[in-house]
């Protein structure tokens, strides 16, 4: 073999030995076994040598090329074995590492709060109903006592719904699907109606324009002022403990006649005045009365045969003094920081 061909062999071997990327082996085949590579140019030289030397010249050629061919070869094989080895290890999963906890949904807090009271007027007796909140004003207003033109109509900051035929409204209380419920039954009632309401409200710390309610009412022969009170006691233990104490007074709503509002001792302060309780050791918590004449007989029920008794109260309110959250509107920013702190699960 030539001088020529030795030294190309030695310098296509030597860096060839040298190669340990994918890039690099493509480089090495272009420079030495390419179409432009250095293989086919020491042929093409041929033509300046004597024609007895060509044959043999040739033939070395051609050998070396297949020798560069299988050390081409070779090397690729070990290269790419010792990339895809590199990978595995790379790539690797340890499986004995702990798993991350996937991020799971909660109820909200408004939802917990609906269950955990509706499950103890349950365990009372009372059933819970839903109704719409796109209501006819009938059954917003002029079933309750509250007829058109009359100012109390203005109390609500009602959200109206434009329509042709009907007064269409978002319901500012649940008190319409109480009014459905005993147009459907006859007494023996006892409902609880948890909600969303709306009301155009100056939105601060404790008003937001649509809020959650839970109303209650009972209807029967000889209900009486004294089972509201017991009533409303047992649901204000359940909920903030067995030693709170219970506060009646007279209060006025459209809709009953005699009207209270029920208050319990501040459980922040034990009732020496707080904070929460703005110095006067009890905590309104909602509105109630015995209902009035008027609404029994717009469903058709003789206020002289049944009597009975309603409740109204605001859910976020409640979950707010339960939970000690300060701003209403914390419920619907969609926040998870506040939202993920109500994970445990209830009684
Ligand atoms: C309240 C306060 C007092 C109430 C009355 C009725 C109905 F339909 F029976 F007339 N439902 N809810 C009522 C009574 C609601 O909320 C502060």
């Amino acid at each position: 073999m030539s001088d020529d061909l030795e030294r190309l062999k030695r310098e296509a071997s030597e860096r060839l030995e040298r190669i340990t990327s994918e890039d690099d082996l493509a480089d090495w085949h272009r420079d030495f076994l390419g179409r432009q590579g250095q293989i086919t140019s020491a042929m093409k030289g041929i033509s300046q040598l004597p024609a007895e030397e060509r044959p043999a010249f040739g033939q070395a050629v051609n050998a070396l090329r297949n020798e560069l061919q299988e050390a081409f070869d070779n090397r690729q094989d070990q290269v790419l074995a010792a990339s895809l080895q590199s990978r595995l290890q790379q790539e690797s999963v340890d499986v004995t590492l702990p798993g991350r906890t996937p991020l799971a949904g909660t109820l909200h807090p408004v939802t917990r709060m609906i269950r955990e009271i509706t499950r103890v007027f349950g365990l009372m007796g009372f059933q819970t109903v839903e109704g719409p909140e796109v209501e006819d004003a009938y059954y917003a207003f002029d079933a309750l006592n509250i007829p058109q033109d009359h100012p109390a109509r203005d109390v609500w900051d009602t959200i109206f719904i434009e329509s042709e035929q009907r007064e269409i409204v978002l319901r500012p209380h649940t008190s319409p699907m109480q009014i459905r419920t005993m147009e459907q039954v006859e007494p023996p009632v006892r409902v609880v109606v948890p909600g969303r309401c709306y009301r155009y409200e100056a939105l601060d710390a404790t008003h937001e324009w649509h809020f959650h309610q839970i109303e209650g009412l009972a209807v029967d022969t000889s209900i009486t002022m004294t089972d509201l009170k017991g009533t409303l006691a047992e649901f204000a233990r359940q909920i903030f403990g067995q030693e709170r104490k219970v506060r009646f007074r007279c209060d006025y709503f459209p809709f009953v006649e005699p009207g209270v509002d029920f208050a319990i001792d501040c459980m922040f302060c034990e009732g020496k005045g707080c904070r929460v309780c703005s110095g006067t050791g009890w905590i309104e918590l909602l509105g109630a009365g015995m209902v009035h004449p008027n609404v029994l007989r717009h469903v058709g029920y003789d206020p002289d045969v049944y009597t009975g008794w309603a409740f109204g109260m605001g859910i976020e309110r409640i979950a707010m003094l339960k939970y000690g959250i300060e701003d209403i509107r914390h419920f619907y920013q969609g926040d998870v920081r506040f939202l993920s702190q109500f994970n445990r699960v209830f009684a």
